[in-house]
């Protein structure tokens, strides 16, 4: 529901493996040139996504033989609370240097409802996307599925500015900052307070972990150690600092969200603390 069926979610194939049947797959999307035209769909619909749910529950309500899934949603229940407790043990990582995950634990709990979060980078926001569970519509803005680097402070500039009340956090890769740091200038010239986090890991992570996977080694993916992209917001007239602690980062992120003007927490992190995944889109 509401979620193109590209490379992140499989193309739309779900299940399959080993000569079993692939689950039967509806679409639902938020208007009719979003609905999957590659995937093989059961059914489909677009329009508004509350409404359409609202249907759904209306529907299966209405239905003289319900469906018994309470096993199934108990059993759903568990993994879940199974993964919570993995997660947790990796949102507080006290290792040196920082796990990515360590960030999302001292950032998820500081973001009000309203925050606007956007993701430009590699690993580092697919580590986001597993912790950082956006409040209300539009509070989680990335690249979509074409995953285009360096849109991210465009991102931050229009959210600024269509909430200026609200927290506005970029979650940045050292890679992806290479594209558009530069445009802070842009958030300092207007007076655009953003909260910059950067995950700086030295690498093109979601190009370095991938090559050694599936070649055994990686080329040209090496960025230099330690930049101090946080230098280079100050001297366009913002703020900011360099953290390798994991205890220093809640209070950094404070910081940050406290001082009114664009503001890059640098967090140097461990470059083999690659995201663990299974596919990768190709
Ligand atoms: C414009 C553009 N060029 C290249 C890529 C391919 N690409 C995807 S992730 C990535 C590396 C990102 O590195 P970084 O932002 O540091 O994130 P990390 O994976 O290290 O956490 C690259 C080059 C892309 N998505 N967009
Ligand atoms: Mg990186």
């Amino acid at each position: 529901m509401g979620t193109p069926l590209d490379f992140r979610l499989g193309y739309g194939v779900f299940g399959g493996k080993d000569g079993a049947t692939p689950a039967r797959v509806a679409h639902v999307a938020d208007s009719a040139a979003q609905v999957s035209g590659h995937a093989d769909l059961a059914a489909s619909a677009h329009g508004d996504l509350t409404l359409a749910l609202d249907g759904i529950l209306a529907a299966l309500q209405s239905q003289a033989r319900k469906p018994d899934h309470a096993a199934w949603v108990t059993d759903l229940q568990a993994k879940v609370g199974a993964a919570a407790e993995r997660d947790a043990q990796l949102l507080g990582a006290e290792a040196d240097p920082v796990h990515p995950a360590r960030i999302y634990g001292e950032l998820v709990p500081r973001l009000a409802d309203d925050a606007v979060v956007i993701g430009d980078g590699g690993d580092f926001v697919s580590f986001a996307g597993k912790y950082v569970e956006p409040k209300r519509p539009g509070g989680w803005l990335d690249p979509g599925p074409y995953g285009c680097l360096g849109a991210g402070l465009g991102a931050a500039i229009a959210a600024r500015i269509a909430r200026p009340s609200a927290q506005v956090v970029l979650l940045l890769g050292d890679g992806a900052a290479g594209f558009s740091l530069m445009d802070v200038d842009t958030l300092v010239r207007h007076d655009l307070p953003v909260v910059m986090v950067m995950g700086n890991n030295s690498a093109w992570g979601l190009e370095k972990g991938p090559m050694q996977m599936l070649y055994g080694y990686d080329v040209a993916a090496d960025l230099a150690p330690r930049t101090a992209y946080h230098e280079v917001v100050r001297a366009l007239g913002g703020a900011g600092e360099v953290v390798t602690d994991p205890r220093q980062i809640g209070p950094a992120l404070d910081r940050a969200f406290a001082s009114g003007v664009p503001y890059l927490v640098n967090i140097i992190t461990d470059v083999d603390a690659a995201y663990p995944r299974a596919t990768f889109g190709i």
